[in-house]
């Protein structure tokens, strides 16, 4: 493939969301300016026929490169760093960078179906419970995939039940465990290789909730409260604007 003719970024996101988040952060590390698309989720344009047919998954974030369209977070996180290397993301060591992967995914896995619990609960629920079975019906069909036409049904029709929050919430304090775990085993307090990588960038989303949400839970993970406070640090957080979920909501999206 030739290189792109333009160096021009559009980026589709949501300030709320955690995917679009990690990618602010990959390019805000990278320096890379960008035109900011906001998608309303609530309203569902992340479903339109437009949207669709630059991402198939109907969901944020998608990144446009000139004409090149860039989906799924962490894909877009390493297209940035192949293309831009410095500073790099990535540790150097293949088998570090295959063990980045397999924590990303995990994340992704694991993790993001749980915060949806929580997330879904307050910004998307007090809009979709009002759908009549007709709207209900009318969104569901241009969802692309079973697994969010499941949680937008849940959103709508059968809120998530305390014991659910507490069983994600479970399952969501498994990733500080697993980073208090990594971080013990660094010498240079970032969780894979020698610097601040894709592996530190896909946690932080989900760090800084599991902290609104149980601030007790993180303050028992003292190396991660250490790496928070150093990401934190960061002139990109910043840049990204990760701000609080309750000032999130306050803002169009
Ligand atoms: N694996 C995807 C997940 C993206 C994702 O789930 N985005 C959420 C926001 S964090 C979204 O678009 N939700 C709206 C919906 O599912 O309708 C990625 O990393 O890009």
């Amino acid at each position: 493939m030739s290189t792109p003719s333009t160096d021009s970024f559009t980026l589709f996101h949501g300030w709320r969301s955690s995917a679009s988040r990690r990618v602010r952060l990959c390019l805000a590390e990278k320096g890379i300016a960008y035109d900011s698309r906001l998608v309303d989720m609530v309203k569902g344009e992340q479903h339109s026929p437009e949207y669709l047919a630059m991402n198939p998954n109907g969901v944020v974030p998608t990144l446009l490169h000139g004409k090149r369209v860039l989906y799924e977070s962490s894909v877009i996180a390493e297209y940035l760093d192949e293309l831009y290397p410095t500073p790099p993301l990535r540790p150097a060591d293949p088998y570090a960078r295959a063990v980045m992967r397999n924590f990303v995914r995990w994340i992704d896995e694991h993790c993001l179906p749980k915060l949806i619990v929580f997330n879904w609960s307050i910004s998307m629920q007090p809009v979709a419970g009002q759908w009549n079975d007709a709207q209900l019906a009318e969104r569901l069909a241009r969802i692309p995939t079973a697994e969010r036409k499941e949680a937008w049904t849940r959103v709508a029709r059968k809120p998530y039940t305390d014991d659910e929050k507490a069983e994600a919430m479970r399952g969501l304090l498994k990733l500080l465990d697993k980073m208090d775990a990594m971080l013990e085993e660094s010498p240079h307090g970032w969780l894979l290789g020698e610097g601040y990588s894709i592996a530190d960038i896909a946690a932080v989303p989900f760090v800084m909730r599991i902290g609104e949400l149980n601030p007790g839970a993180l303050a028992i993970h003292p190396l991660t409260v250490a790496w928070w406070e150093k990401v934190q640090a960061r002139p990109s957080f910043k840049m990204a604007r990760i701000e609080p979920y309750e000032a999130s909501l306050r803002r169009p999206d």
